[in-house]
């Protein structure tokens, strides 16, 4: 059985008074209200991890993530953040190519891959986001180009690595737009990105992939998306922002 996740991707908002209420109030709505086996993961702003650690330090179903770390270890790259730096505040998940990161900050392939294995080494799980625009869906090959993305950041893997892989496939026209991509186009990706998976790593590997669906998740879309047999979860931007709403969405899945 893989394991079943909802992430609340934050991005850049909350103050601390918010955050830490937000962090309080998801924690106790999941130890009263849900009963399933799901690993919820909180990705707030990185300055905040420090201090929200221990609202989660006693609820092993709630786990913090950052947004992103840079691709070195340590260094002269000002206003970044390290994984060395994130395992050493005991931090477990860390979000890897979201598309916001690849569009404003050009993110690539090539540099993604050298997240993922500094974050590997240091005791972080990645979730590698992926996903196509509008105008690749329109026009071109887009599960290809999808699949692509796999390949180049995270193929040169061994399997017992890519084994402590998430994926996130994040179709972009779909991303705090309020257009949810149909429980069937999120179905069709993620059963042809386990396939590709499968392809490269074996069936036993790609079975035990949690591949999680992200694109305006919302309390009323969840049930019918996580539903589908390939879709394990979700990464949730603007409804993870509210706690009963993400709450919701958690017991969706
Ligand atoms: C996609 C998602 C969370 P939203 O970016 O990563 O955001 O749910 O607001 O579309």
């Amino acid at each position: 059985m893989r394991k079943k996740i909802v992430a609340g991707n934050w991005k850049m908002n909350k103050t601390l008074d918010e955050a830490l209420a937000l962090t309080s109030e998801v924690v106790n709505m999941v130890n009263d209200e849900v009963t399933r086996d799901v690993q919820v993961i909180l990705c707030p702003p990185a300055l905040y991890l420090t201090a929200l650690n221990k609202y989660v330090e006693n609820s092993p179903r709630v786990a913090l993530g950052a947004q992103n770390c840079h691709q070195k270890a340590s260094g002269a790259f000002t206003g970044e953040i390290a994984a060395p730096m994130l395992q050493s505040i005991g931090i477990q998940y860390v979000l890897v190519g979201h598309s916001e990161r690849r569009q404003y900050f050009g993110e690539t392939n090539a540099q993604l891959a050298e997240k993922v294995d500094l974050s590997l080494a240091h005791g972080l799980t990645p979730i590698f986001c992926c996903g196509e625009s509008l105008d690749q869906r329109q026009n071109e090959d887009f599960i290809g180009f999808v699949k692509n993305q796999l390949t180049e950041s995270l193929f040169h893997l061994t399997a017992e690595d890519f084994s402590k892989i998430v994926i996130a496939y994040e179709p972009i026209w779909a991303i705090g737009t309020g257009l949810t991509a149909s429980s069937a186009q999120a179905q069709d990706m993620h059963a042809a990105l386990r396939g590709h998976i499968a392809d490269q790593y074996g069936a036993e590997v790609a079975e035990g992939t949690s591949i999680l669906y992200g694109g305006s998740v919302s309390a009323a879309s969840a049930e019918e998306l996580f539903a589908c047999p390939d879709v394990d979860g979700g990464l949730v931007g603007g409804a993870s922002l509210k706690s009963r709403e993400f709450t919701n969405i958690i017991k969706a899945r």
